[in-house]
């Protein structure tokens, strides 16, 4: 069950990107409510397209068709590509090559705002024991983090030279429910994730920000005071679920390095290999 829509602003198209993953199912649906048309990409199967649904399978490496999807819309949420740790063709296809493309075809199609689905994983490097911020300095753990951090990189290049705003959303676990112990920090709930979105395609003035993607969590490794402007206000926590939480994973080896940094099973995902 959807709660209330968070805004009564509607929007005419919206392009959601990367429509078929995880999180792309879930938007799917809730930004439904926000738009006339609703256009949904992916390179896996979107099934039958709904009322207000446009579907427009493409691969982000495939600029032409890349060029296409900008068209039209008011703004672009962009889940597109690789999400998780891979080899390094796949990332570099979809995640550097594909993301160059969306912006490059935003400029084109004269679009003018970007929900950019960055990652926790872009400072997986840093230590569960610190706080960071919106303007903590990139510190990948991987190449998908390296990736994102590129991601970053092109969202402001185009907002310096051509005025397109983006959100880059440093997601952090955004599941029906925290499953470990570092979910309890990273947890983003879908319906503050809706919130989140839903802020950075209403907020008069988004510039070119980060913006952490985590629920109002007690425990927390990020501060997102510096984002203050888009007027996110999560409204869920993962409290309700550390006593469950802590019962399956009673004891933690802090010794291991998935416990000491931010990024955990991340920092040490491999193959970091060529083909
Ligand atoms: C991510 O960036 C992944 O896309 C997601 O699958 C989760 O693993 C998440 O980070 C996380 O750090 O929990």
């Amino acid at each position: 069950m959807l709660r209330e829509p968070v805004t009564s602003i509607r929007f005419g198209r919206l392009l959601l990107t990367g429509a078929a993953g995880g999180l792309g199912r879930v938007l799917r649906e809730r930004l439904a409510r926000y738009c006339d048309v609703l256009r949904l990409s992916d390179v896996a199967p979107l099934g039958e397209a709904a009322a207000g649904e446009e579907l427009m399978p493409a691969a982000l490496q495939d600029s032409a068709a890349v060029r296409a999807l900008l068209e039209g819309v008011d703004a672009v949420i962009h889940l597109g590509g690789v999400s998780t740790e891979q080899r390094w063709e796949p990332i570099l296809q979809a995640n550097i090559v594909g993301t160059y493309n969306l912006y490059e075809a935003a400029r084109l199609a004269g679009v003018k705002r970007v929900v950019f689905a960055s990652s926790n994983h872009v400072c997986g490097f840093y230590k569960q024991s610190e706080v960071i911020g919106t303007d903590t300095p990139p510190r990948p753990d991987g190449l998908y983090g390296l990736s994102k951090a590129f991601g970053e990189d092109v969202a402001q290049l185009y907002f310096d030279r051509y005025g397109i705003e983006s959100a880059l959303v440093r997601i952090g676990s955004s599941f029906p429910e925290p499953r470990d112990r570092r979910m309890l920090a990273s947890w983003l709930s879908y319906d503050d994730l809706e919130r989140l979105v839903m802020a950075v395609l209403t907020t008069p003035a988004l510039g070119c920000s980060v913006i952490y993607g985590i629920s109002d969590n007690k425990t927390r490794w990020y501060d997102n005071g510096g984002a203050a402007h888009i007027g996110y206000r999560p409204q869920d926590s993962s409290e309700p679920f550390r006593a469950a939480v802590e019962a399956r994973q009673p004891r933690l080896d802090l010794g291991d390095p998935t416990t000491i940094y931010q990024g955990g099973a991340f920092v040490r995902t491999g193959p970091f290999t060529q083909d």
